[in-house]
């Protein structure tokens, strides 16, 4: 089995020398880092990174716009080009604890995409201040209600999908960015009848870098779920 974990960064130049070495701990596992130009210097980072783990590593530096969307659907597009059975997808500030990894492959043997769930166990978040808990809550809740999907967590980035799933979404035709994007992914796989399982995480919020959510974001993630819901009637 070969893994290959999708990981998107602007500005992490603090976190990608831990996430590096404990995500490629596991055997069988390699990484993607796509870059949007990080004016921190990240991208050389990954370069030097790559360096250090000859075979293992493979960095996308892009131009042009840059956003967290974009960069995962052509990093997703791209590891759909190597010989990976699993794609997994992860944020690089260390909120997804790569040990949870084997936890998310071992569940891809029986279902068709795994979700790393902070809300599997009631809610499992570290540092988090209340206002951020209600808005993910009620982010979930709401998109629950709006689009029918399923899942605990649906704006989760921490995912494991096989192959052939992700084969079958046609991610250029993808519209949305930020975590809208994560809820259209989840929709389009469950639209093409892809079994979806969790398993719980608790995710921890960053300690170094900056968080990149933006109000515009925020507001697209609460219109998206509405055209999600329309283009499931059609
Ligand atoms: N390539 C690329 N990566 C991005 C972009 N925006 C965010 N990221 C990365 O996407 C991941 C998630 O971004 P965060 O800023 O941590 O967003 P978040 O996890 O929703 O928010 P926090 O809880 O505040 O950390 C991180 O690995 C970021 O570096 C972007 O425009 N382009
Ligand atoms: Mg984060």
């Amino acid at each position: 089995m070969s893994v290959l974990v999708v990981v998107p960064t602007y500005n992490e130049r603090e976190n990608l020398p831990l996430l590096v070495p404990a995500v490629l701990s596991h055997d069988g596992v390699r990484m993607l880092i796509v870059d949007d130009g990080s004016p921190d210097g990240t991208g050389a980072l990954a370069d030097q990174l790559a360096a250090q783990y000859p075979g293992r590593i493979e960095v996308m530096h892009r131009t042009g716009p840059r956003g967290l969307g974009r960069s995962y659907v052509d990093g997703l597009k791209r590891a759909l080009e190597t010989d990976a059975t699993l794609i997994c997808q992860m944020d690089a500030d260390l909120s997804h604890n790569p040990e949870y990894l084997p936890a998310l492959i071992a569940a891809a043997g029986t279902h068709d995409v795994v979700i790393g769930s902070r809300y599997l166990q009631g809610i499992s978040v570290v540092n988090w201040p209340l206002h951020r808990i209600f808005l993910s809550t009620f982010a979930n809740r709401y998109i629950k209600t709006v689009t029918g999907l399923s899942p605990a967590d649906c704006t989760s980035g921490y995912r494991c999908w096989r192959r052939e799933t992700l084969a079958k979404l046609r991610l250029d035709r993808v519209v949305t960015e930020g975590y809208a994007f994560l809820v259209e992914m989840l929709f389009e796989a469950s639209r093409t009848g892809a079994n979806i399982g969790e398993v719980p995480i608790i995710f921890v919020e960053r300690r170094q870098g900056q968080s990149k959510v933006s109000s515009k974001v925020l507001v697209e993630s609460l219109i998206a779920p509405w055209r999600l819901a329309f283009r499931g009637r059609r």
